[in-house]
């Protein structure tokens, strides 16, 4: 090891640095330990959102102080060697970083298990501003050298008129202080990343070619819908022969596969991996019957989302065309429960022959999962009930996680430092030892440290978004945060209607005691119109206070550009006011909300998701609660009585907010075909009740930023905030989906 570091003093540029210091970790990790145990977790999922590996590889395998040590006698950084390092976009948001905490707490526990996905060359997008609008570009990340390793394991994917031969990539998952795993990304050699012609377009029929471009390629037309199934498809036919493979290595006789395998089905996305299972045991000999009791053993599935419109449902007619071999496989699938069950509900295909993914989990997976307590509930007395109902067992709850190492000993090394200092290291290891930080609750000194610590991190937040993107922040400011993909049921929309609360009210020459930044990140589907709507409306905002010296020294909208992990971790520890603000039922479960708790922001939040959990845990005092409840927001979808127009109609207020949307200040600066669709949307439709919360939210948060004024008594709600986070580290999410579903030895 000293030799290594005495080696990479030799080096001169970023570049070379980090090249080194790749192969050195890479080389490492192949000496090193590995996770093995009979039987082994595949955790299948189209999404990884990994984030940048250098730092949190050095930090597992013990040796980052070494090398940054190292770095400085060359009169360089961690952070600069860092900046060589892309970021692949292997994820849309939650529910891809998820999977990638877990891979970090699955290697940590010292569990065998992998992660299978696919090999996308140009991720999702790279956003970029222009006009005040979001553009799409391709996000490549894949060098010549880089965290990818070439395998010989190829396998051959049939489908309806042509086969393909597939490649594995391998990426190493470091355990903290422990044995290694896998992430296995099978792609492609026929890809040709020129079809890609301008931004993020692309010839979507030439399936040879194209498979492996993007992540979740636009699927608002038939096309898209389309190479989306290829991608499935391809993606859980190579996990079902690598996991036998592997299985019958080990001296499986595949009717005792469950004995060696089980498989976590990340969504619906990798569903398609349960016909595929019961093809190729039949096509090895074993019957039908006796194939759907294997593979009814060994897949387990996680539900991500409530919302209809991401359940997926495909039309037959396109399995046919993609994966005619299957097709029958679905079909018996389908008689079967039609043959037990009269319940027109939980048939497999409708009678508008689609065929409902999630169903297929259910009826042919031994558990089902929610991600929150409240989640879980919701999908056993609303959504999901009449599965629940036949299957009780089945149905469990599993909530959500974080990683700590990036979230915490990464991300934050201040912080972290000061813990130590006080509480001891044990809980880099054991998250719940956090709960010894109350003992400081009174302690003026360190709620000063902890106040200082903040300040650091904004200015450093600051200082990077100066150098990258030319933002300017003011880190005297209160930092309200709302980091998360853009989506209707998050609500992007209330928080601008309070920006532009604030913003009259300024106007009218009432001025609040801090300054106060608003900062945003978010990515919309580049389909999903009205979000990239919501998007235009926050950089006009930005832009129309930046240029009004009347209200910018008091208020600030900052939204960065191509928010990612990366920036994530930077924005995390700065933050003061943690947005969670979806409509109660729609968020499923949330993990931002953890790691901002973790970083010591305050959430300011409805009862949705793990903010439920998060507010019994810190109490009423620690949190802003605000809000319809989910039930009541359930009633009134099932009674469709919901009516902006009514309350606009009603509330003056409100509608003098609202209406700002389309004012002559906000269209002197922005588009008025977006800015009239999304006034438009907002009063004559509101599917996400943002007008029902608005008169809350607007009073909660004024409440959070009178609070803010005591800064002793921020400081105390902060330290309960971290010291309770220690059940959000998905070490704890983990034990309990080993102990509970996977059952590993
Ligand atoms: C997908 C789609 C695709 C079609 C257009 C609309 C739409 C809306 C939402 C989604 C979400 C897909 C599933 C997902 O990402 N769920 C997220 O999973 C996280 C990890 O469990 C959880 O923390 C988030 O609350 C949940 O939204």
């Amino acid at each position: 090891m000293n030799q290594k570091l005495e080696q990479l003093k030799t080096l001169k540029t970023n570049e070379e640095i980090y090249y080194y210091l790749l192969s050195m970790t890479k080389d490492m990790v192949k000496r090193g330990k590995k996770n093995e145990s009979k039987k082994k977790l595949y955790y299948i999922s189209a999404e990884f959102l990994i984030g940048k590996l250098l730092s949190n590889n050095l930090i597992n395998l013990g040796i980052y102080d070494q090398v940054e040590n190292a770095l400085q006698s060359l009169g360089k950084s961690m952070a600069e060697i860092e900046e060589v390092e892309l970021e692949p976009s292997l994820g849309n948001g939650g529910l891809g970083r998820l999977a990638a905490c877990f891979l970090d707490s699955i290697a940590t526990l010292g569990l065998d298990g992998d992660g299978i996905g696919l090999n996308y060359h140009y991720g999702l997008f790279k956003q970029t501003f222009k006009n005040n609008l979001q553009t799409e570009e391709k996000n490549p990340w894949i060098t010549k050298e880089s965290w990818l390793t070439k395998k010989k394991t190829h396998y051959k994917i049939p489908f309806a008129d042509f086969t393909l031969t597939s490649t594995l990539y391998d990426i190493d998952v470091t355990g903290y202080e422990s044995g290694s795993n896998k992430l296995h990304l099978f792609d492609i050699d026929t890809i040709n990343e020129n079809l890609v012609t301008d931004n993020i377009n692309f010839d979507k029929e030439d399936i040879r070619h194209n498979l492996t471009l993007f992540l979740y390629p636009d699927d608002s037309d038939e096309k898209g819908k389309l190479l989306r199934i290829y991608q499935q498809y391809f993606m859980v036919s190579n996990a079902a022969q690598y996991i036998i493979e592997e299985a019958v290595e080990k001296g499986s006789n595949l009717y005792d596969l469950a004995d060696y395998a089980v498989v976590q089905i990340n969504d619906t996305h990798p569903t398609l991996v349960i016909p595929e299972f019961i093809r190729l045991l039949m096509e090895r000999g074993v019957s039908i019957r006796k194939a759907i009791s294997i593979v009814s053993n060994m897949c387990a599935y996680t539900n991500h989302t409530i919302l209809a419109e991401a359940l997926e449902t495909w039309p037959m007619e396109y399995l046919k065309k993609v994966v005619p071999h299957l097709v029958p496989i679905i079909q018996t699938l389908d008689r079967r429960i039609k043959r037990k069950y009269k319940n027109e509900e939980v048939a497999i295909i409708d009678k508008q022959k689609r065929v409902h993914m999630a169903f297929i989990d259910i009826h042919y997976g031994f558990s089902v999962n929610g991600v929150a307590a409240l989640h879980t509930d919701i999908l056993k007395q609303n959504e999901l009930k009449a599965f629940y109902e036949l299957y009780p067992d089945k149905f469990n709850n599993k909530t959500n996680g974080i990683t700590f190492r990036r979230w915490l000993l990464h991300c934050n090394k201040p912080l972290t430092s000061l813990l130590e200092e006080l509480i001891g290291s044990e809980f880099k290891k054991d998250a719940m030892n956090l709960t010894k930080l109350l003992d400081y609750e009174k302690d003026e000194t360190v709620l000063s440290r902890l106040l200082e610590i903040k300040k650091e991190a904004k200015v450093a937040l600051s200082d990077y978004l100066k150098k990258t993107q030319n933002l300017t922040l003011n880190p005297d400011s209160i930092y309200d945060i709302q980091i998360k993909r853009l989506h209707e049921y998050k609500r992007q929309q209330m928080n601008t209607l309070y920006i532009i609360h604030k913003y009259l009210e300024i106007k009218s020459g009432k001025r609040p005691s801090t300054p106060i930044t608003f900062l945003f990140g978010a990515k919309a589907a580049p389909a999903y119109v009205i979000a990239k709507d919501i998007i235009h409306l926050i950089l006009c905002l930005q832009e129309l206070i930046a240029k009004d010296k009347e209200v910018s020294p008091y208020m600030n909208v900052v939204m960065v550009e191509n928010y990612n992990v990366t920036l994530a971790e930077k924005l995390i520890p700065a933050c003061d006011i943690s947005e969670q603000i979806s409509l109660a039922s729609k968020e499923a479960s949330g993990t931002g909300n953890m790691k901002f708790m973790l970083n010591g922001a305050i959430t300011l939040g409805t009862e949705d998701g793990a903010n439920v959990e998060i507010h019994e845990l810190v109490g009423d005092d620690n949190i802003y609660i605000f809000g319809a409840k989910s039930d009541e927001v359930i009633t009134h979808y099932e009674k469709s009585d919901y009516s902006s127009k009514e309350i606009c109609e009603k509330d003056a207020q409100i509608k003098e907010l609202v209406d700002f949307i389309v004012s002559v200040e906000l269209l002197a600066v922005g588009s008025k075909e977006n800015l009239e669709r999304l006034h438009h949307e907002i009063i004559s439709k509101d599917w996400f009740m943002t007008l029902l919360d608005l008169k809350e939210y607007i009073e909660k948060k004024d409440e959070a930023f009178k609070d803010y004024e005591d800064r002793k008594a921020w400081a105390k709600k902060m330290i309960v905030n971290i010291s309770k986070a220690g059940y959000f580290s998905s070490d704890r999410t983990i034990a309990q989906y080993n102990d509970e579903i996977w059952k590993l030895n």
